[in-house]
C-alpha cells in the first residue's frame, strides 16, 4: 500500500490541507522525510530542489542552523506556559521595526486566525458589518473570507464553500482585483456600511498577480474617505517580497496588517497588528474578543525571531531578489525557446508563472483562462526531474537564501528538457 493510501485510511483525504493532495495535477503526493537548505529528501529516497518552502516560511532555507538552535534552546526551557514571555516582546519589537505601520501587534497561531481576528476587529472598531475582498485572493478559511477565494479552494474548484451561512456571506462583497472603479462604485453606494477592505497587496493565491499602478492607492483613499479600515494580508508577502513587505515596495500604509508564514520561521505563528487606536479595541484593552492558549508560544517566537534576525544581513534581499529573478527570467527564456507561452512574475523571493500568451497577468480572469493542462504536464515533468513546484497552477513559488547558482541553473537545465516535451 502506498504511503498516501495508508494516510487516507486515517486522515480525511490523506492530507491536512487540501492543496497538498495533488488533486489538480493528478498522481499521489510526495511524502517528505527531511529537508536541508534548498533540498527536500523524500520517503522514497529522492533529493529534490524545493520551490514550495513550506508554502513560504522557509526563507532562510530548511533547517537553518540558527533557527534550529533557537528552537532547541527554547524547548529546553519549557514548551508552553500560557503566560507572557520576553521572547514575545522581542519578536513583536522586531516586527514593528520591519513594518512601521504596525504600532501594536497580537500573536496568533495561523494566518486564518490572523485574518479572522483582523476582520472582527475592523467590524468592532467601525461598528459596521460589510467587508470587501477580491476574487482569487485567499485570506484563510474563516466563514466571512471563504467566498470566491483563491489558493486550495480555487485549485479544487470550491472557491465559495458550503457551510458558510448565507446571512454572513451576504456581508462579504467580492470585487475584481485591480479594478479600482468597482471599489469606488461600491463605496459610493454602501460606504457608510463598509467596515474594511482586505487585500493581498500582491495576490499570491491566484498564482502571483501584482497590483496595477493606482489600485492600492485607490483602496487607501476610499478607506480614508469613508473611514473604513484597510487591511493588507501580508501572510505571504510579509518579509518575503521585501523586508517591510509589499507595503514597503508600494509605499502604502495599511491600517492593519496580517502576517504568517515567515513570522514563525516554520513553526505555527501568525500575527495581526497596525494602528494603535484600532488595536486598542482588542481585549483586554477593548471589547473585541480574541485569545489563544498557544498564541506567542515560546518555541514559535524563538523560531520567528531567529528567522527575522537572519533577514537583517546586509544585501539579503538584493541577492534573494536577484536569484529569484534569474529563475523567473530563465523559465521564461526556456519556455520561449520551446515555443510555449509563459508569463512570469517575481518580487523578492516570490515568483509565479502562468501558461498563457496573455501576459502580463493582472486579472483573475486571465489566471483562470490559462492552460492548466500544460501546467499539469510541466509540474509532473519537473517532479520526475526532482524539482518540486507547488502542485497547483494557482499558488506562488518561493526561493530561499539557500538556493544558490547551482540550484537555479540545475533547475533551468531540467526545465529546458521538460519544456521541450510539452509541445509533443
Ligand atoms: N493555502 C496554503 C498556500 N497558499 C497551502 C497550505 C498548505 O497546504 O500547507
Amino acid at each position: 500500500m502506498s504511503l498516501f493510501a495508508e494516510a487516507k485510511k486515517y486522515i480525511a483525504g490523506g492530507v491536512n490541507s487540501p492543496v497538498r493532495a495533488f488533486a489538480a495535477v493528478g498522481g499521489e503526493p510526495v511524502f517528505i522525510k527531511s529537508a536541508k537548505g534548498a533540498w527536500l529528501q523524500t520517503e522514497d529516497g529522492r533529493q529534490m530542489i524545493d520551490y514550495v518552502g513550506s508554502w513560504g516560511p522557509m526563507i532562510l532555507g530548511h533547517a537553518h542552523a540558527d533557527v534550529i538552535k533557537a528552537v532547541i534552546d527554547a524547548a529546553e526551557a519549557g514548551l508552553s506556559f500560557g503566560a507572557p514571555t520576553v521572547a514575545e516582546t522581542r519578536l513583536a519589537q522586531k516586527i514593528c521595526e520591519f513594518m512601521p505601520s504596525i504600532e501594536r501587534i497580537r500573536m496568533v497561531s495561523s494566518g486564518t486566525e490572523a485574518t479572522m481576528s483582523a476582520i472582527r476587529l475592523a467590524r468592532g472598531f467601525t461598528g459596521r458589518d460589510k467587508i470587501i475582498k477580491f476574487e482569487g485572493c485567499y485570506h484563510g478559511h474563516s466563514d466571512s473570507l471563504l467566498i470566491k477565494a483563491g489558493s486550495g479552494a480555487l485549485t479544487l474548484g470550491v472557491p465559495s464553500s458550503p457551510g458558510v451561512p448565507t446571512g454572513l456571506a451576504e456581508h462579504t462583497i467580492t470585487l475584481d482585483f485591480n479594478d479600482p472603479a468597482a471599489v469606488e462604485t461600491v463605496f459610493a453606494e454602501l460606504g457608510e456600511q463598509i467596515a474594511c477592505i482586505i487585500v493581498e497587496p500582491i495576490a499570491g493565491n491566484m498564482n502571483m498577480v501584482p497590483p496595477e499602478p493606482g489600485f492600492l492607492e485607490a483602496l487607501r483613499s476610499q478607506c480614508d474617505q469613508y473611514k473604513a479600515v484597510l487591511i493588507f494580508d501580508e501572510v505571504m508577502t510579509g518579509f518575503r517580497v521585501a523586508k517591510g513587505g509589499a507595503q514597503e515596495i508600494f509605499d502604502i500604509q495599511p491600517d492593519l496588517t496580517t502576517l504568517g508564514k515567515i513570522v514563525g520561521g516554520g513553526l505555527p505563528a501568525a500575527a495581526f497588528g497596525g494602528r494603535a487606536d484600532i488595536m486598542a479595541s482588542i481585549a483586554p484593552d477593548g471589547p473585541v474578543y480574541q485569545a489563544g492558549t498557544l498564541s506567542g508560544n515560546p518555541l514559535v517566537m524563538a523560531a520567528g525571531l531567529a528567522t527575522l534576525q537572519g533577514l537583517e544581513r546586509p544585501g539579503f534581499y538584493a541577492s534573494l531578489g536577484e536569484r529569484t529573478r534569474q529563475l523567473a527570467d530563465g523559465l521564461a527564456d526556456v519556455a520561449r525557446g520551446a515555443g510555449v507561452p509563459l508569463a512570469v512574475e517575481a518580487a523578492g523571493g516570490m515568483f509565479g508563472f502562468v501558461f498563457s500568451a496573455d501576459g502580463p497577468i493582472r486579472r483573475f480572469a486571465q489566471v483562470t483562462a490559462a492552460n492548466t493542462e500544460l501546467f499539469r504536464k510541466f509540474f509532473h515533468g519537473m517532479l520526475d526531474s526532482n524539482v518540486y513546484f507547488a502542485p497547483s497552477a494557482f499558488e506562488a513559488g518561493f526561493v530561499s537564501d539557500a538556493h544558490g547558482d547551482e540550484e537555479i541553473s540545475e533547475t533551468l537545465s531540467r526545465a529546458k528538457r521538460v519544456f521541450a516535451t510539452l509541445k509533443s
